[in-house]
């Protein structure tokens, strides 16, 4: 037998793990051991990704002692906390939060600078890990940084895709994609722990088993399985000494795979087939709010949950843990519908391997998680074939079927036979194929369902849910989105947080509602002339960013208008496009005259979906009409469209803080928040936008006088619905609306082809699912009182200014609050 090893001696063995001291000498030190040990290379003959990477492993190094200080005493406490399981987390670039929640910033700016390196450009090096689409993955990236900062336990759980969202080009307009490889240079913020593999396995069938206990149980056989193989990142919370963990699962070939290369000498059909486990995290499905239906897509959803669910009660909880107590250790919140297969995962762990009965297990699993919608267009409710999931994982299919007949008894209990109300609520839909309702799913089991919005929530319960709500009244709920003040605010805005810090102290930044103490200020002349400085300063930085990654220039005297989100029908990028029609036909054809236009640019930024065609016919017209508009003498600059490609969290940065105008012009109901909105208002861009979303909780807040509303109400919309839209009416009616549409049809845009744009024509004028034509009167005279505006400018600095002021509301930190006293009970720990 062997003997125990010797219990440590060693002085320094005994201490924990101690960071780095925190001065420029200490942080230099370390740096460049990093660098020449780490990277293996002399300062000299460093490349800047070696430095880089070598800072960044030196930031880690001041968080290391955090990190395990709050892994030791979450294993100590056991305190309840939060699995939040996302498909996507669009991080945003790492170095800048580390610094800034470190306070390292101005010694590393330092320390850098005496070794002859500008902190800016190792920052510039930096790809960020763009594992998301848009605002639900970025959601989940605020609220994760909001637990670390507020203290509370929380690990976040999802996919470490080798490729996250495509990189966008342009070419003659239109949209091409390109990988992603944001691993190529390097990966220094993620600590992987192959010891920690898990085997989740896929397919095959399942019969009745006598177990060694003389219980006949089902059982699983299944055909194939993959290694999920953890990789943890920190998640430092804002100057509190927690770091939280991020863990993201990535898929490899189990050694069943690697066996058939010496067994079958079938060389190229072992490597088929490692590929194909590993397919399972090499891409992130680039749709959004649309989902696919895809094999590979469940297979990454089944992925991800299971090897989540097994790593928290195998890793997390300890030995002994009795699972009926497990609603009172953690709660998991289920990022949409994409991880809702975790329902019946927890069902097969709790029934199948920890051998629980059914009615027990199910009591702990419906206390365990939580389930938050982020849609209300009926497309974007995912769904799975019967066909497909019982192929696929047969033993939750069997899982799914006996909640459903056992929650449809407890609805024939109620209501009787009522065989439509059946029908309606029943988690399995029979056309147009047998199919499982995941939402429903997430709703039966869920403690509760949250909206992600007042509106949003309120039309979820009457409108998606509603036979749910009356079912189950007290499980809706609301929580407002909100994002994160330190990327959006402090570190995207340095000059503004200087402002805001030198008016009303330190402490807003976790305390976002303090931003109050700015509203008198707005009365106060040399405020509003800082204010304004801030701005223009914001659009000099922006001007120096397009120059050198497009080529374009911004003017610093133009109003900034800008509409930043994913290319959808529904965010209406084409009523933005009508508007800029509309003003360069009143310029070129004399109607107005170009010195009384107020001078704007336009940025766009929007990806489509790869295969959204008419997402993507959208993005070819804004080029189309930018390219003309820009170039011809007779607008003498006064009219600019610029459409930087691959926007994301990085470009974000920079052109939020700039803008002055903010588009959120959705078709009232179909937003279920909106997040851009929020940030843009907290740096100060006025917003012009619709009664939809977040739109109509902002506009409560910083008042009817500092943002342009426009367009129907949601029940308005709906009245037209049923009354019959026929968007051609609102052509024929309109004039001005008449000769933009003419305009891009007669191919004014498109050197003279009318077949070019004819896709887009036809579907406003023959289509229009929504509503742009309808609008279309109401948002060029809100464009107008805009313009009218802006030329007061004390009068656009207050409002500006009173935007900030109020809106400390929508912090992420404000969000976190919300779930906790709604739904996780999961105090601050420590
Ligand atoms: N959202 Br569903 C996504 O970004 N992707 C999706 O697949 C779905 C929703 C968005 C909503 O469109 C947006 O209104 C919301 O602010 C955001 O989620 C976060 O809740």
């Amino acid at each position: 037998t062997p003997s125990a090893p010797p219990a440590p001696t060693h002085p320094l063995a005994l201490a924990t793990v101690t960071a780095p001291p925190t001065s420029v000498d200490g942080f230099v030190r370390e740096f460049l051991r990093e660098l020449n040990f780490g990277q293996g290379v002399s300062l000299q003959a460093s490349t800047v990704n070696d430095q880089y990477l070598a800072l960044a492993r030196t930031v880690r190094h001041y968080l290391m002692a955090r990190w395990s200080e709050t892994l030791r005493r979450q294993r100590e406490t056991q305190s309840k906390g939060v699995a939040y399981l996302s498909a996507e987390y669009l991080l945003g670039r790492q170095l800048g939060n580390a610094l800034l929640a470190t306070d390292l910033t101005e010694i590393v700016a330092d320390g850098l600078s005496q070794c002859g390196i500008e902190l800016a450009d190792l920052r510039a090096q930096e790809v960020e890990p763009g594992l998301g689409n848009g605002g639900l993955g970025r959601l989940a990236a605020c609220f994760i940084d909001s637990l670390a900062t507020m203290s509370v336990p929380c690990i976040g759980y999802g996919i470490r895709y080798e490729y996250g969202i495509f990189r966008q080009t342009f070419v003659e307009g239109r949209q091409v994609e390109q990988p992603d490889s944001w691993l190529a240079l390097g990966a220094p913020w993620e600590f992987p722990h192959p010891e920690n593999a898990r085997r989740i396995s896929f397919g095959g069938s399942v019969a009745d088993h006598t177990d060694d206990d003389g219980v006949v149980r089902r059982r699983w056989t299944p055909a194939w399985d993959v290694n999920a193989l953890p990789y943890n990142y920190m998640v430092p919370g804002y100057r509190n000494g927690r770091v939280n963990t991020l863990r993201l699962w990535r898929a490899q070939a189990t050694d069943a795979f690697d066996l058939k290369i010496f067994n079958s000498g079938d060389y190229e059909e072992a490597v088929r087939a490692q590929t194909f486990a590993e397919n399972i995290s090499k891409v992130l499905y680039p749709e959004d709010s649309t989902p696919q239906g895809k094999e590979l897509r469940l297979q990454q959803q089944y992925f991800f949950v299971a090897a989540s669910i097994g790593d928290f009660i195998d890793q997390q909880l300890p030995e002994d843990f009795d699972l009926a107590q497990l609603p009172e250790r953690i709660i998991f919140q289920l990022n949409d519908t994409h991880p809702v297969i975790g329902v019946p995962e927890l069902m097969r762990v709790l029934v199948d391997e920890k051998r629980l009965e059914w009615g027990a297990a199910w009591e702990i699993t419906k206390k365990c998680f939580a389930y938050t919608c982020h849609t209300l267009l009926p497309e974007a409710l995912e769904v799975w074939s019967v066909d497909l999931l019982g192929r696929l994982l047969p033993r939750h299919l069997e899982i799914i079927y006996r909640i459903n007949e056992e929650f449809l008894a407890e609805v024939r209990e109620r209501f009787g036979d009522d065989e439509l109300r059946i029908r309606r609520m029943s988690i399995i839909a029979e056309h147009p194929e047998r199919s499982v309702r995941m939402a429903y799913l997430a709703t039966v089991a869920g403690a509760k369902v949250n909206g992600v919005a007042e509106l949003h929530s309120q039309l979820l319960r009457d409108k998606v849910l509603p036979d749910f709500h009356e079912f189950y009244p007290g499980k809706f709920t609301n929580v407002t989105n909100g994002i994160t003040p330190r990327r959006f605010v402090r570190l995207a805005n340095p000059s503004l947080s200087e402002l805001i810090t030198d008016t009303i102290g330190v402490g807003w930044l976790t305390d976002l509602e303090r931003l109050r103490g700015l509203e008198p200020f707005a009365e106060d002349e040399e405020f509003r002339a800082r204010f304004r400085a801030v701005k223009a300063g914001n659009k000099r930085r922006l001007d120096a960013v397009l120059r050198e990654r497009d080529g374009v220039g911004v003017h610093d005297d133009h109003l900034l208008d800008v509409m930043v989100k994913r290319l959808h029908e529904y965010k209406r990028q084409s009523l933005k496009l009508l508007h800029i029609v509309t003003t360069y036909d009143k310029i070129v054809s004399g109607e107005v005259d170009v010195a009384d236009v107020t001078p704007r640019t336009v940025i766009f930024g929007a990806k489509a979906a790869p295969g959204y065609k008419m997402a993507k016919e959208i993005i070819h017209l804004i080029n189309a009409v930018g390219e003309t508009v820009n170039n011809d003498p007779r607008v003498q600059d006064r009219l600019k469209v610029i459409f930087p490609p691959n926007y994301n969290v990085t470009l974000a940065e920079k052109v939020i803080p700039a803008a002055d105008l903010s588009e959120q012009i959705s078709l009232a109901g179909k937003e279920a928040s909106g997040t851009g909105n929020m940030k843009f208002a907290l740096n100060g861009a006025l917003t012009i936008g619709t009664d939809d979303g977040a739109n109509v909780e902002i506009r409560q807040l910083v008042g009817d006088d500092n943002f342009f509303l426009f367009g129907m109400l949601e029940p308005e919309v709906e009245d037209l619905q049923t009354r019959g839209y026929v968007p051609s009416s609102f052509y024929e009616a309109d004039a001005d609306l008449r000769r933009a549409i003419d305009l891009i049809a007669s191919g004014a845009f498109s050197g003279g082809d009318r077949a070019t744009f004819e896709p887009v024509v036809s579907n406003l004028l023959y289509e229009d699912r929504f509503m742009v034509l309808a609008d279309y009167a109401a948002y060029i005279e809100a464009q107008a009182a805009v313009d009218a505006a802006y030329a007061d400018t004390e009068r656009w600095t207050r409002a500006a200014i009173l935007n900030v002021a109020r809106s400390g509301f929508f912090s992420s930190d404000r969000s976190m609050r919300d779930y906790i006293d709604r739904i996780w009970a999961t105090p601050p720990s420590f």
